[in-house]
Formats: C-alpha cells, structure tokens, sequence
C-alpha cells in the first residue's frame, strides 16, 4: 500500500513538473484573435468596447461598471475625494498580469495583445493604459521600466527602446491630462539581478543597478513623475553563510546617496519612497518594514531624504496590521505613498489582492487623515486580479470594488472624526499625563529621584480601565 502510494505521489510530482515546464513556454498569439496578430501598433477602435466611464451613481446602484461611494468631486473634510486619494493604476499588475503562477500556465488573453513583447506591442498596449485611465476616470498611473518597454540586448537598447515608449507616453499623457504618480527600475527578472542589485556581491551589477536606475529616474522625471520609488527587489539574502550583511547595507546606503545626488543634478523634485517588504523573493529582505527601514535611513543619514511606500501586504507579511506600518511611517514622519491591496489571511505570500475590507480600509484612512493626506503621493493599486478572473471587464470591476472601499474607508474614517469619542477615549487615557508632573516627564525634566519623590506623595496609583471594547463598538459604529 506505501509503495502504491509512493509511485502515485511521484507520478503526480512529474505531472506538476511537465506543467510548469510547458507553462514556462512563451505566450503565442489566441487563436480568435488570429487577425489582431503581428508586430503592429495599430489597432482599431476602442480596447474597451461596451465598457462606458465609470460614473457615481450612489450607494443604491446595482450597476457593477458604477461607482457606489467614490465621488471624486465631493468634499469630505474639506478635501475632495480624488484629492484624498489620487489614485493610480499598477502598469505592471494590469497590463502585463498574465494570471500565470509557479504551477500554472497564462490564463488571460486580452484581445489587444499580440502575444508577443515588441516595441510595437509596448505601443499598443501604453494606448490601452490611456483608455483605460480614461475610462476609470483616474488621473494616475505608475510603471516599472521593463512593464512598458522591452528589455535589450545592451543597455542602449534598452534604452532607445524606453525612450521610444515613453515619447508616446509623454504625447498621450498631455492629450488625456494624466500623470505618473511613481516611475521605479525594475531590478529583480533578469537574471543578472539573482544576487540582488544595489546588494549584489558582483561590482558589474551594482553599476548596471546604477545605469538603471539613472535612466528610470530621467524618464519618470520627464514624464513628470510625482515620486519614484525602490522596492528593493532582490536586496536581501537566502543564507547569511555566504552574505557579508553589514557591506551589503554599506552598499545600498551607498547606491541611494547616490541616486539622492542624481535627483538633484537632474532637478528631479519627486519624493524618493522606499517601499519595504520582509520576504519574497529573496528569504529576508533588507526593507523589512517600516519600522527597520527608518533605522536604516537614520544610521546612514538619509532620513530627510526619503519618504516611505507602505504597502498593505507587505505588512501583513511582515506580521504587522497595515494600520500598525502606516502608523510607524506617519509618526516619523516618513508617510508617502500607499500600494493599496491586501493579502489572504490563510495565505502566506503576497496575493496582491484588490482591498475590500471596509474595516480595514477605515483604519487606513483614520492614519491617512491624520497625516494630512498623502501628496505628492496617493493610493496605487498594486493589485492584481484573481488568476481566474479572466473577462476584460473584471479589470474595471477590480478598481471599482478598491476605489469604493477605500471611499468607504474615508467616510466612515471622517464620520469617526467629526463624532469625536474615539478622540476622546484616548484623550481621557493619558490624561495622567496632563498634569503637572506629566508636563515635567515628557519634557524630559522628571528624574528617577523626582518620581520615587511623587510615588512616596501619591501611593499606589489607581489604575483605569482601557476600554478597549468600548473602542471597538465606537468605531464599529462607523462602518
Ligand atoms: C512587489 C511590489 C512591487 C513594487 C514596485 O511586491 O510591490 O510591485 O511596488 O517594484
Ligand atoms: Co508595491
């Protein structure tokens, strides 16, 4: 019976494995799409038939292409929505997501792609991005270098290739009036970048990182870029046998002031955001999380020079709450940018899912308004559809569901604002601390011999409640 079942366990490891071997196949051209085929740019009439701009229509609509709380004109505390938010959509996620993972093969085909990745295609596909905008009616976009344009044999290739797709970028984006919330580097495919980029034990690479990165940062700028981000891709190690940790912290340190004296030499005005995340690919990654990546920029002396990307799975995976690195970024002062999605609590790697937990995204935007907003950064959907969802307008839907719960979150967040008692709660908490001697403590003019002094005058302290479930009902009664 064990063997039995042995040989039928083998049999199926060697079934997943010829999978991922044909998986692993570039994609061809849809059969159905026979006639769209070919190195071309061209393409006639819209990429989104039958999909109408997404219009309010309030919380009553049954219409599924209508949003049902996101009212980018109107004014919550003073501010109008989209002016919250300034929301962008991931070039990556939903340009080039093409539903395969490590054990199954692409599962979306959409009409516009020829199945190849030409220069033509880039241009093809930078126009559907538009359209797309458009349609959403969102006024932001952010890329990676290698989502929009083709890799190249040489980096000068790489980089006419770039400059081509970006020309287009540049014209489409004065004709539609959008903008790039955050241009980065893609520095984690190819595989030069196994050992990491910034932190790779090989001088070639870092310099490679380098040239990059420059030319990231010239054609974000170019394209008027808000921000620019460093998502450490592959800055971390699999085995700290054969990592030397303190000269790769040296040399991302190194790489980054770099890219600070680059900003300037180009006049580049964008925020820097380092976006930290704990593991995946690499088995610890060197942006932890907020908390670790504040200390990295203290010790090295960059902290003014950079703000942070929080994104809500990394986190989580980070065994924080979203709120938790939010909290940690916004007290330091170094709250820039969020990568709105979400991850799957049974799930151990990051899903990228669309946010649609109304609590969650409440606790958000409390943390959000606290911070006055987010400009020069906003809300990207680092999101990514369900590798089962496969209709181009599960697309729009998926911004839809993210863009309504975050404008839910804003609402119930404001409701919490405007009535008061949540402040107050945690007022009253540490009103101890009002008095006097409180005063004197966080001056930092209590000394140990003063307190004992207070602890002999006033005896054992009364302690109070915390009221942590009366917490819990006051804001569950915004939601
Ligand atoms: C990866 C991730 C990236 C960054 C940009 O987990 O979040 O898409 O946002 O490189
Ligand atoms: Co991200």
């Amino acid at each position: 019976m064990m063997k039995a079942g042995k040989i039928l366990l083998l049999l199926l490891c060697l079934h997943v494995f010829s999978y991922a071997v044909i998986s692993a196949q570039p994609q061809t051209c849809p059969a159905e799409n026979a006639g769209e085929c070919g190195d071309s740019d061209g393409w006639e009439g819209e990429f989104f038939p039958g999909i109408p701009t997404i219009k309010y229509e309030g919380p009553s609509s049954k219409n599924h292409l209508a949003f049902k709380y996101y009212n980018a004109e109107e004014e919550i505390l003073g501010k109008k929505m989209k002016d919250w938010f300034r929301f962008s959509v991931a070039f990556w996620h939903t340009f080039r997501g093409t539903g395969g993972d490590p054990f199954g093969a692409q599962t979306k085909f959409w009409p516009w792609e020829d199945g190849t990745n030409s220069l033509n295609m880039a241009k093809r596909r930078m126009r559907a991005n538009f359209e797309f905008l458009n349609k959403l009616g969102t006024d932001w976009w952010c890329f990676h270098d290698r989502d929009i344009a083709p890799d190249g044999k040489t980096l000068e290739e790489a980089n006419a290739n770039l400059d081509e797709v970006v020309a287009l970028a540049s014209k489409l984006q004065k004709e539609n009036n959008k903008k790039v919330l955050w241009g980065t580097a893609q520095l984690f495919m190819h595989p030069r970048y196994m050992h990491g980029a910034a932190t790779s034990s090989e001088l070639g690479v870092y310099a490679y990182a380098a040239a990059q990165v420059k030319k990231a940062m010239e054609v974000t700028h170019y394209l008027g870029g808000e921000n620019y981000v460093f998502w450490g891709g592959r800055e971390g190690y699999q085995s700290l046998l054969n990592t030397d940790m303190e000269r790769e912290l040296n040399h991302l340190a190194r790489f980054l002031e770099a890219a600070v004296a680059y900003k300037k030499k180009i006049g580049f005005n964008g925020t820097l955001l380092i976006e930290p995340k704990p593991q995946e690919p690499t088995k610890h990654q060197y942006d932890w999380d907020a908390a670790t990546t504040a200390n990295f920029l203290r010790k090295y002396g960059l902290i003014g020079d950079f703000k942070l990307n929080i994104e809500c799975n990394h986190a989580t995976l980070s065994g924080h709450s979203c709120h938790h690195d939010l909290e940690t970024a916004r007290i330091n002062g170094l709250l820039g940018n969020i990568d709105a999605n979400t991850g799957d609590p049974q799930v151990g790697w990051d899903t990228d899912q669309f946010l649609t937990d109304i609590g969650e995204a409440t606790m958000i935007m409390l943390s959000v308004i606290k911070n006055g907003g987010l400009a020069p950064g906003g809300f990207n959907f680092d999101a990514k559809l369900r590798r089962e969802s496969t209709d181009v307008e599960d697309l729009f839907i998926a911004h839809i569901i993210g863009m309504d719960t975050m404008a839910r979150g804003l609402r119930n967040a404001a409701k919490l604002i405007e009535d008061g008692s949540l402040a107050e709660l945690v007022r009253k908490r540490y009103q101890s601390f009002d008095g006097e001697l409180g005063a004197q403590v966080e001056a930092g003019k209590a000394d140990f011999e003063t307190l004992e002094k207070k602890v002999r005058e006033m005896g054992e302290p009364k302690v109070p409640s915390a009221k942590q479930e009366l917490a819990e009902m006051i804001f569950q009664s915004a939601l």
